[in-house]
């Protein structure tokens, strides 16, 4: 059964941002262990790390998953490099695509691979704001509302942008 829910953050800045981004959902829901729920619009924001680098484009999806944490892990990092990712270059340099698992029902765990929920989410507007599209009511580890760490976050210029992503032609 699909039973676990999960949420993914997606990010490219190179090879045509917005594309990786709806492949890699595409390739997402074609695994058989993996089921779309819903996705958010895409988002253009301002590079966090190194400014010498283009603006990123980002979306957050739920998903319903058969799959272990660390499982679902390796099928993101096997799409990320399917995609060309290089993980040798910088670690906050411009990339293909990047897929970060943000949440893993309510599970906290820390392993050498893996940090549950992900480390960097409170500060990051390209994945709240994605995230309450499609999950408003969700309360966070701390307790607080997705909403109210929104509010305490600096949304940086974060741009929705006008064409939905086909969630139909890609769940179907
Ligand atoms: N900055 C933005 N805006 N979006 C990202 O997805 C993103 N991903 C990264 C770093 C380099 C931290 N910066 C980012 O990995």
């Amino acid at each position: 059964m699909m039973s676990d829910n999960a949420f993914i953050g997606l990010g490219s800045n190179l090879s045509t941002p917005a594309e990786q981004i709806k492949n890699a959902l595409v390739e997402l829901h074609q695994h058989t262990q993996i089921c779309l729920q819903r996705c958010s619009h895409l988002y253009k924001s301002a590079p966090m790390g190194p400014q010498d680098q283009p603006d990123y484009i980002n979306a957050v999806c739920h998903i319903t998953t058969s799959l272990q944490p660390l499982e679902l892990l390796d099928v993101l990092q096997s799409i990320e490099n399917n995609h060309g990712r290089e993980r040798l270059k910088d670690k906050w340099g411009p990339r293909t695509l990047d897929l970060d698992m943000l949440m893993f029902n309510d599970l906290r765990m820390r392993s050498e691979r893996l940090i549950l929920p992900h480390y960097g989410m409170q500060d990051r507007e390209f994945v709240l704001v994605p995230m309450f599209e499609i999950a408003p009511d969700l309360i966070m580890h701390d307790g607080q509302t997705l909403a109210a760490w929104i509010s305490k976050c600096s949304l940086n210029g974060l741009q929705r942008l006008p064409d939905a992503i086909d969630f139909e032609s890609i769940a179907s």
